[in-house]
């Protein structure tokens, strides 16, 4: 069954537009280089099991076609009820050695930051590094976060090479050095599931700062688990699939858009 992110169309907008109103402007995130490596976990220790998940791993340098209806929309990470939340890695197709941080908001308006994965390479990825430290399905835990949190989740491009000269790009469109897309998500089962592009500009444009992104989103792929009923308050079946581009298989989500969430709101209520 395909869902879609429809729960509460009304009343989501509304929400919405509060949360928007009430965010800081699009700014580059505050990456801590006296931030470590907090522990990681086996899948024998978490029990977690990763294979699912892998059929969603974009080929290498294929482009994600019609990527934008799989756009975050970062206010649909909203957490309705308190969850151990953890962040498990899934794969990656990079030559940059990537690093992934996360923003927590309390319903105060407390932010909350901090590392996931120092050096998100593999000895097991599509793209393997024999000094990768990370093993697919391995999990990172960021603690019980109370209902309300609004989490964000960023990506410091070849950041365990470049450190601070790298790329930070992120969920907020906006505050994206190249002003693109640089995640695609979906739910699947009771997790959301985040696809990073690591490469700064449009796919085959030159100059600038371009680094002629091929626009796979597989450059960092990620499980979020914040828990079954956090991720059912943003998914609602809906009787047909909208959208069969991309990565989306059997039983995935886009978290739609804003844009998009209002086109299906408005076509619901005709
Ligand atoms: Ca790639
Ligand atoms: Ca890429």
């Amino acid at each position: 069954m395909k869902t879609a992110l429809l729960t509460g169309l009304l009343t989501a907008a509304t929400t919405v537009t509060a949360l928007v109103a009430t965010m800081a402007p699009a700014s580059a995130f505050s990456w801590n280089n006296s931030w470590t490596q907090p522990t990681v976990y086996s899948k024998t220790q978490t029990k977690f099991d990763d294979a699912p998940f892998q059929k969603f791993v974009q080929k290498e340098r294929v482009e994600i076609q019609g990527a934008q209806q799989f756009m975050l929309d970062p206010s649909k990470l909203m957490m309705k009820y308190a969850h151990d939340v953890s962040v498990f890695f899934i794969n990656e197709g990079a030559g940059f050695r990537n690093q992934l941080a996360y923003e927590a908001t309390s319903a105060k308006g407390a932010k909350t930051t901090g590392l996931i994965f120092n050096d998100i390479s593999s000895t097991e990825s599509i793209i393997s590094n024999s000094d990768g430290p990370l093993k697919k399905g391995d999990g990172v835990n960021l603690g019980k976060m109370a209902a309300g949190t609004q989490l964000d989740f960023w990506l410091r491009a070849d950041g365990k090479n470049k450190g601070s000269k790298s790329n930070i790009f992120g969920t907020q469109v906006a505050s994206n050095g190249d002003k693109l897309q640089h995640v695609v998500a979906y739910a699947y089962k009771n997790y959301i599931l985040l696809g990073f592009e690591d490469l700064w500009g449009e796919k085959d444009a030159t100059g600038g700062n371009n680094q002629k992104s091929d626009r796979d989103f597989n450059d960092a792929v990620f499980v979020l688990d914040i828990g079954a009923a956090n991720v059912r308050n943003l998914v609602q079946p809906v009787p047909e699939p909208t959208v069969t581009l991309g990565l989306m298989g059997a039983g995935a989500a886009a978290l739609f858009g804003t844009r998009r969430r209002r086109q299906t709101a408005s076509a619901e209520q005709q």
